[in-house]
C-alpha cells in the first residue's frame, strides 16, 4: 500500500511518520486515514499546521515496553513483552484497553492508541487515548497461568497507571477474568482501592452494562444510520464477524431490535444459521467453556460450520458488522458483500476494513461507519464506570444503558453534521475524524507547547 496524500504538508508528515516508525504498517494505515480525511478543514484551521498540532498528534506522549516473566504450570519460566502506549492526554487521563494476543507488537498498539484519541474525544467524556497489551496468548492457558501472567504484567505496569493518570480496560483476550487478576495485583502493590481499571467485576466497582456496551453501542449507532435512510433493524439480515465480547452483544442487541443475525466466526471458521443464531448456545461455548465456534453445530445440527473465517463475507446480508480484528475485511470481501446486496457496514472492531474495501463501499453508495465512531460505546461506558467509581455510587443497568444510547446518538450526530458541513454528506470517516480531532486540537492549543 502506498501512503501518499495529495496535500504537500500532509504528505510530508506522512512520509516522516513512516521514516520514524519502521515496520509499523497498521500505524501508517491509521495515520494515513486521518491525515487524508482532514484536508477540507485545513484552510479554516491554519493553526493545525502553524502550531504543529498534527506533527504532535502523530507522536505518542510516552511509550513503555517491559519484560513479563511468569511461571507456567510445568514450572518453566515464560517470557513475554508488555507495552503501554500513552498517546495523548490533552482532554483527560489516558484511557484504553489491554490486548493480549500473539500478534501484538508496538505498531499494532500505536495504531490502536492513535485511534483511541479520536474515539474518546467523540464520546464527549474527558478521556485521553492509550492502548496496551502483550504478545501473551491466553488460548489454551489454565486459569492459574493467566493469573501468573496478569500479576507479572501488573507488577511493572502499576507504576505507570492510576485513576487520574491512565485507566486500562479490556480488549481482545482481556475480559472480566484478566481485569480481575490485574486489579487485584494493582490493589495489593499500590495499597489503594481505586477505579484504576474499568471492566471490573460488578462486586468490586464494575459498571452494569459495561460487558454489553460495545456491541449494544454499535447497534445504537447503526440504528441512527438506518433511521437516516428511513429504515430500521426490523426484518433485516445481519452478518457479524467474531464471536467475542463485541460480536456477542452486537448480536444480542440486533436481535432485540428485530433483525436476524445469521453468521458469526472465530479465527478458525464461521457458522451459518439461516434460522438465526441461538445466542445462549454461543454464550455457553465462548463465555463459559472458552471453546471454538465450530461446537455450535453440535448443539444446532441445522446450522453449517465452514473452516476458514473469510467465507463469512460471502453470505448475503443487508447489514455487515465486522467485530473481530483489524484488516479482516478486504477488497474481495467488500465486492462479495456489495454483489450480495449489503447496504450498511458498521465497524465493531478497530480498523477491520482495509482502505481499499472502505473506498469500494463508499464508491458503491454503501453507508459505512468507522470503528472509532461506531464502537465507542465500550470506552464511553468505561468513562461512566470511572464516574461511578469517583462518586462511590452505582447506576442501574437501565440508567447506564440510557446514557450509552444518548452518547452513541451524540456521536452519530457530531459525525453526520460535520460531514454535511464540509460538503461530504454521509462520509462518516471524514465526519468522525474531523469532529474528534478539533476537540483535542483546541485543548492542545489552550495548553501551549505540550
Ligand atoms: P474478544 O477477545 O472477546 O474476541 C475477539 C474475537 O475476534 C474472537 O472471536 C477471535 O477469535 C477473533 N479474532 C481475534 N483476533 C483475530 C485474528 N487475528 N484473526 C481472526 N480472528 C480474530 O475481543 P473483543 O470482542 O473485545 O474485541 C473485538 C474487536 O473489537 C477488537 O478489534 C477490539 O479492539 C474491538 N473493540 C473492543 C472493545 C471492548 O470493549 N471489548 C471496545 C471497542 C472495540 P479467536 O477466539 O479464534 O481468536
Ligand atoms: O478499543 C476500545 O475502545 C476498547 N478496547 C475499550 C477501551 C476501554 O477503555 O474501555
Amino acid at each position: 500500500m502506498e501512503y501518499t496524500i495529495n496535500h504537500p504538508y500532509l504528505n510530508d508528515l506522512m512520509q516522516k511518520v513512516i521514516a520514524k516508525n519502521p515496520s509499523e504498517p497498521e500505524f501508517y494505515q491509521a495515520v494515513h486515514e486521518v491525515l487524508q480525511s482532514i484536508e477540507p478543514i485545513l484552510d479554516q484551521h491554519p493553526e493545525l499546521i502553524e502550531k504543529q498540532i498534527l506533527d504532535r498528534l502523530v507522536e505518542p506522549e510516552r511509550q513503555i515496553m517491559f519484560r513479563v516473566a511468569w511461571v507456567d504450570d510445568s514450572g518453566k519460566i515464560q517470557v513475554n513483552r508488555g507495552f503501554r502506549v500513552q498517546f495523548n492526554s490533552a482532554i483527560g487521563p489516558y484511557k484504553g484497553g489491554i490486548r493480549l494476543h500473539p500478534s501484538v507488537n508496538l505498531g499494532v498498539l500505536k495504531f490502536l492508541g492513535f485511534e483511541q484519541v479520536f474515539k474518546n474525544s467523540l464520546t464527549g467524556l474527558p478521556m485521553g487515548g492509550a492502548k496496551g497489551g502483550s504478545d501473551f496468548d491466553p488460548k489454551g492457558k489454565s486459569d492459574n497461568e493467566v493469573m501468573a501472567f496478569c500479576q507479572s504484567f501488573m507488577r511493572e505496569l502499576y507504576r505507570h497507571i492510576g485513576p487520574d493518570l491512565d485507566v486500562p480496560a479490556g480488549d481482545i483476550g482481556t475480559g472480566a477474568r484478566e481485569v480481575g487478576f490485574m486489579f487485584g495485583q494493582y490493589k495489593k502493590i499500590a495499597n489503594e482501592f481505586t477505579g484504576v481499571l474499568t471492566g471490573k467485576g460488578l462486586s468490586f466497582g464494575g459498571s452494569l452494562a459495561r460487558t454489553e456496551a460495545t456491541g449494544y453501542g454499535l447497534c445504537y449507532f447503526t440504528n441512527c444510520m438506518l433511521a437516516k435512510k428511513g429504515t430500521s433493524f426490523e426484518g433485516k439480515t445481519v452478518v457479524v464477524s467474531g464471536a467475542g465480547n463485541v460480536a456477542i452483544y452486537a448480536t444480542e442487541k440486533a436481535q432485540q431490535l428485530g433483525a436476524k443475525v445469521v453468521a458469526l466466526c472465530d479465527s478458525t471458521g464461521y457458522i451459518y444459521d439461516k434460522d438465526g443464531i441461538k445466542l445462549d448456545v454461543v454464550k455457553d461455548i465462548k463465555e463459559v467453556r472458552r471453546a471454538r465456534i465450530s461446537e455450535y453445530v453440535k448443539a444446532v445440527p441445522t446450522a453449517e460450520y465452514h473452516d476458514g473465517r473469510k467465507g463469512i463475507w460471502t453470505i448475503p446480508c443487508d447489514i455487515a458488522l465486522p467485530c473481530a480484528t483489524q484488516n479482516e475485511l478486504d477488497l474481495d470481501d467488500a465486492k462479495a458483500l456489495v454483489a450480495n446486496g449489503v447496504k450498511f457496514v458498521a465497524e465493531g472492531a478497530n480498523m477491520p476494513t482495509t482502505p481499499e474495501a472502505i473506498a469500494y463501499f463508499q464508491s458503491n453508495n454503501i453507508y459505512y461507519a468507522p470503528g472509532k465512531a461506531s464502537n465507542a460505546g465500550g470506552v464511553a461506558t468505561s468513562g461512566l464506570e470511572m464516574a461511578q467509581n469517583s462518586m462511590r455510587y452505582s447506576w442501574t443497568f437501565e440508567e447506564v444503558d440510557a446514557k450509552l444510547k444518548g452518547i452513541m446518538e451524540g456521536i452519530f450526530k457530531a459525525a453526520d453534521e460535520t460531514a454535511t458541513k464540509i460538503g461530504h454528506e454521509d462520509n462518516l470517516v471524514m465526519g468522525a475524524n474531523i469532529a474528534g480531532l478539533l476537540k483535542v486540537a483546541n485543548a492542545m492549543l489552550a495548553q501551549g507547547c505540550i
